[in-house]
């Protein structure tokens, strides 16, 4: 045989939930050598992606998620501002790259963006696109057409999170269904844009939860291209507000059996790094999280300054990935093709 790597072996879309929990559960040794192992096979581990996000359209959502404090239903909720001027995106987007970021992320809270303010994201993303920088952009539902003219404006990337698993849906958004957000997904994918799409970890949910969100992205008709993994950011006066802690060993644990299930795609590290320390970030970055957020804003909430997170991967060794790196399909494997001859016969 010929082959050099056997990709059929490691993308699996059939998964099942019995078997993600008992990943989940490995003995912690057994689980970070797995996920080590397909980190290596796919990327070159000292490498991290780095995107920054800018909020915007901020405030005065109408969807009633527990975990957000951009949604106009709960007691207390962030002002509402209306929809940046695109000169002014632009501003924040040249920041960006001198930065040193490859990907710009731009969030809206709306539930679907309406025909007039898609007009002005499309603008948006045209002038980003043209500053040299990946684009994303992540503005709630979408339908066919909507996603088509993202298309045709040149976007790279669509964010939107299936959150948690399909049973425990309900008990965190009562405003729209599990299916919606699934069937956005697919018109994302059809339009021919990249798929973002992960979940949130720490809104009370169990194992049975975390395995269903991961088995529900794994078994997609295709996995993502990144996949961001958000530890809860608890935001006084919401419904989460007083959510339970997780301990960072559990949420390593998700972080590697995400990328032993989704080996090619982007793992980020997203929301709720503020709070987490060097040694959490770093066991992270060992289970095969390669992506964050830089920058001291996410949307509405902090996160960690630009020299901190500097020092840390210079501490770790570790260095941003370049576009032509970051882009999928031109990955080269880190390790020799021997290597992973030698990995596959094991
Ligand atoms: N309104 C759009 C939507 O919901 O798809 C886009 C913006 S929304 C803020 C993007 C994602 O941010 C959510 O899907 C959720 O996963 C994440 N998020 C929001 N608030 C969070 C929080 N407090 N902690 C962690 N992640 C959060
Ligand atoms: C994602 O998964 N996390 C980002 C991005 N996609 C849009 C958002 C995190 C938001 C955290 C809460 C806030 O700052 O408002
Ligand atoms: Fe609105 Fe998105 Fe926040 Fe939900 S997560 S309230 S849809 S901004």
């Amino acid at each position: 045989m010929t082959a050099t790597h056997t990709p059929h072996l490691d993308i699996r879309h059939d998964w099942t939930r019995d078997e993600v929990e008992t990943l989940i559960s490995l003995p912690f040794p057994e689980l970070m050598y797995r996920a080590q192992t397909l980190h290596r096979r796919y990327f070159d581990p000292t490498k991290v992606q780095i995107s920054t996000l800018l909020s915007i359209k901020t405030g005065g959502c109408p969807e009633d998620c527990a975990y957000c404090p951009q949604s106009a239903l709960h007691e207390k909720s962030v002002k509402a501002e209306r929809l940046m001027a695109v000169e002014s995106v632009l501003k924040e987007a040249r920041a960006a790259k001198k930065a040193g970021a490859g990907r710009f992320c731009m969030g809206a809270a709306w539930r679907t963006p309406k025909d007039h303010d898609l007009d002005t994201v499309c603008e948006m993303i045209e002038g980003v696109k043209s500053l040299g920088l990946e684009t994303c952009v992540t503005l709630g539902m979408l339908d066919a057409q909507q996603t088509e003219r993202l298309k045709t404006a040149g976007l790279d990337y669509y964010n939107h999170n299936l959150d948690t698993s399909e049973e425990f849906y309900g008990s965190i958004i009562s405003t729209r269904t599990y299916q919606q957000r699934l069937d956005t997904l697919s018109n994302v994918r059809d339009a021919g844009i990249n798929v973002c799409c992960g979940g949130i970890v720490g809104m009370g949910e169990d194992l049975s939860d975390r395995a269903g969100l991961l088995m529900t992205l794994a078994n997609l008709p295709k996995h993502p291209e990144s996949v961001p993994i958000n530890l809860l950011v608890r935001v006084e006066g919401t419904p989460l507000g007083e959510a339970e802690a997780v301990d960072p060993i559990t949420f390593v644990r998700i972080i590697a059996t995400a990328r032993i299930m989704m080996p090619e795609s982007h793992v980020r590290l997203a929301a709720g790094r503020e709070n987490m320390t060097d040694e959490a970030h770093a066991l992270c970055f060992l289970a095969g999280a390669n992506s964050i957020f830089c920058g001291e804003k996410l949307l509405t909430t902090p996160n960690p300054a630009e020299h901190r997170d500097r020092q840390l991967l210079s501490a770790l060794g570790m260095s941003p990935m370049v576009q032509s790196e970051a882009e999928m399909g031109t990955m080269r494997p880190a390790v020799t093709e021997e290597a992973v001859r030698e990995m596959v016969a094991s």
